[in-house]
């Protein structure tokens, strides 16, 4: 999953795709370097960030989500609103990204299970201007997997497909860099959710995160900046894939759309199957 965020102030990449030919642009660019979905956002959620109107946001997303999804890009909306996500979808967006696992707005479960579409349900406590407070756990693992399994019973309550449904452990979000390593080594575990039943696909976002430019410092503790991230981007794509991750959500897609190939051809070999190749 290729980002484009149509935002002046997301912390990985703000600003470069706010014009909306830019983003177009960007979007196409994305899916032919190897996108299998192209991920149009226009709220910035980095830590802090105050929220934008609706009107905004669906100035922003509506225009960039026509163009892709009308020339055959599959698109998907990353919103908490459901009013965004419907005109979205309404101009062609085919799966819907929501940060707060539909928590924000109580009218999203509701409208993606009329609209029968994949949702992707992330683990979330709170709005970005307060959320690192909220980054207290006992045990990151089971607390994440529980408000998870939470909300994919909630949203599967007013109507959703579980068949249609994606969890993610929604790494940076109220989240210190301990715990999004921690749930990056439970992926199994999060796509299981504790229950009994088919395991969830999985997508995992941590393309660019602060917990990467902390963990390259550099020897007098400057934290690498965002740009610098990609390969450890990468490296976390080949090994999540590798994991079983369903999808990593990445800026820069060419290096993690060959580490997925890669781990993909992996797992065949551990399995004994796969072509010769
Ligand atoms: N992270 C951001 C935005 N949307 N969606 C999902 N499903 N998972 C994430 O981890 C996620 C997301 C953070 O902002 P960015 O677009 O600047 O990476």
């Amino acid at each position: 999953m290729g980002v484009v965020n149509v935002t002046p102030d997301s912390f990985s990449d703000g600003g470069d795709w706010f014009d909306t030919g830019a983003a177009i642009v960007h979007g196409f660019d994305l899916a032919a370097q190897g996108a299998d979905i192209v991920d149009v956002g226009g709220e910035s959620t980095r830590p802090g960030a105050p929220r934008i109107d609706v009107d905004e946001e669906l100035r922003r997303v509506g225009p960039v989500v026509a163009e892709l999804a009308g020339a055959g890009v599959p698109v998907s909306v990353d919103t908490m609103r459901a009013t965004v996500a419907q005109a979205a979808l309404a101009a062609g967006a085919r799966l819907v990204n929501d940060v707060s696992g539909g928590l924000a707005d109580p009218r999203m479960a509701r409208l993606v299970a009329d609209a029968k579409v994949p949702f992707v349900v992330m683990h979330w406590r709170g709005h970005s201007h307060r959320m690192q407070d909220l980054a207290v756990y006992g045990d990151v693992v089971r607390d994440v997997r529980a408000e998870l399994r939470q909300r994919v019973d909630a949203v599967a309550a007013r109507g959703v497909d579980p068949e249609l449904i994606i969890v993610d452990p929604g790494l940076g979000f109220a989240k210190l860099p301990e715990h999004n390593w921690s749930l990056l080594a439970a992926l199994d575990e999060i796509s299981q959710l504790g229950g009994p039943g088919s395991p969830f696909p999985v997508v995992i976002g941590a393309s660019r995160k602060r917990f990467l430019g902390r963990l390259l410092a550099a020897s007098d503790g400057a934290q690498r900046p965002f740009a610098g991230c990609d390969d450890a981007t990468v490296a976390v794509s080949a090994l999540a894939a590798a994991a079983g991750a369903w999808c990593v959500r990445v800026h820069a897609v060419p290096g993690s759309a060959d580490a997925v190939r890669v781990a993909e051809r992996w797992r065949q070999a551990a399995a004994g199957t796969g072509e010769r190749r």
